[in-house]
């Protein structure tokens, strides 16, 4: 029988070690060379983007919290109880949790790739939560994933925090919101987190923390493909490298080799020229307007908009 205060399944879709190889050496052979972010989080990749979070320079997260602070009962009013929370790289659940007491949720069903951490926080939460249903699924959402066969009268609503959309090319944002529509159905609502463009100085600083913690984080990824795809990256011989493309209106983050280098990972030999890279992150900043449309033409009208007095972050109601 379903116990109160613990997760009451878990659907395990996490990819496998071979998945992630041959995506890794697939993105290497690629010229430029570049590598998913969907990778940074694994166990120690989670910790540290928690780290991130945490960081003076790194405001969205604690902007979006206060966004959620001050207008989650708006957002619950428009959301309307009793349905089914869908949360899209739950991570931590810790935004997730400032909406919980006002949403009133049938059930909840966090999505994050990283296995440990969406284990730990989904317990967590239905400790907190007893009388919520918690369905955890470890899944790439990049791809298609299924969600459990929960409540299946019950509205959906999608919870997409963080500016992760901008994390995808827009073309793959766009079919991302388009699979999202799908899984809402007509009506279906989506409460979605979305970095504003703003002063290059203050995004240049968000990804060029001070204490290195971006650049520990961005380097882990080499650490992860040493240990779990045969990868020989000497981490001393690359460097962070973080910068804001106006033209393009993205952040991008890449590991920039410091010399002339041969790498070998998963029985294959990759060259490196000094100062070539590995694009590892591109996080897209979207204007108000430019976001509307990107959604709208994935079938979701905006219903309601929230931002800072600084303009610096924008949460959207959006609807199927
Ligand atoms: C998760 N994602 C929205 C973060 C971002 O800002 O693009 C990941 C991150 N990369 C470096 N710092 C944070």
């Amino acid at each position: 029988p379903p116990q109160y205060g613990t997760i009451r399944g878990f659907y395990d879709t996490h990819p496998t070690l071979a998945e992630l190889k041959a995506e890794v050496l697939q993105g290497l052979a690629c010229t430029p060379k570049q590598i998913s972010p969907k990778f940074f989080y694994d166990a120690q990749g989670s910790r540290l983007f928690d780290a991130i979070t945490q960081l003076p320079e790194y405001y969205p997260t604690r902007t979006e919290i206060e966004l959620i602070r001050h207008h989650g009962a708006e957002m619950a009013q428009l959301a309307g109880t009793g349905s089914v929370l869908v949360e899209l790289g739950s991570g931590s659940s810790l935004k997730v949790r400032l909406l919980l007491e006002a949403l009133k949720p049938a059930a909840y069903v966090p999505i994050d790739i990283s296995r440990q951490h969406l284990l730990e926080s989904a317990e967590s939460l239905a400790q907190s939560f007893p009388d919520t249903a918690v369905f955890p699924v470890c899944a790439d959402y990049s791809k298609d994933f299924h969600l459990p066969a929960i409540e299946e009268d019950a509205p959906r609503l999608a919870f997409f925090p963080g500016s992760s959309i901008g994390n995808f090319e827009p073309q793959d944002a766009m079919v991302l919101l388009e699979r999202i529509a799908k899984l809402l159905g007509p009506g279906g609502g989506l409460i979605i987190g979305v970095d504003l463009p703003k002063d290059p100085a203050v995004l240049n600083a968000a990804y060029n923390d001070a204490q290195g913690v971006t650049a520990q984080f961005n380097l882990n990824l080499l650490t992860r493909i040493n240990r779990e795809a045969a990868g020989h990256f000497p981490l001393e011989n690359f460097t962070h490298h973080a910068f804001f493309n106006e033209s393009l209106s993205r952040i991008e983050m890449h590991l920039t080799s410091i010399k002339d280098q041969t790498i070998p990972v998963g029985g294959r030999h990759f060259q490196f020229a000094k100062g070539e890279r590995i694009h590892t992150e591109s996080s897209y900043k979207y204007a108000v307007t430019a976001f509307r449309d990107l959604a709208s033409r994935a079938g979701f009208h905006s219903e309601a908009l929230w931002m800072d007095a600084q303009q610096r972050f924008s949460v959207h109601f959006m609807r199927v």
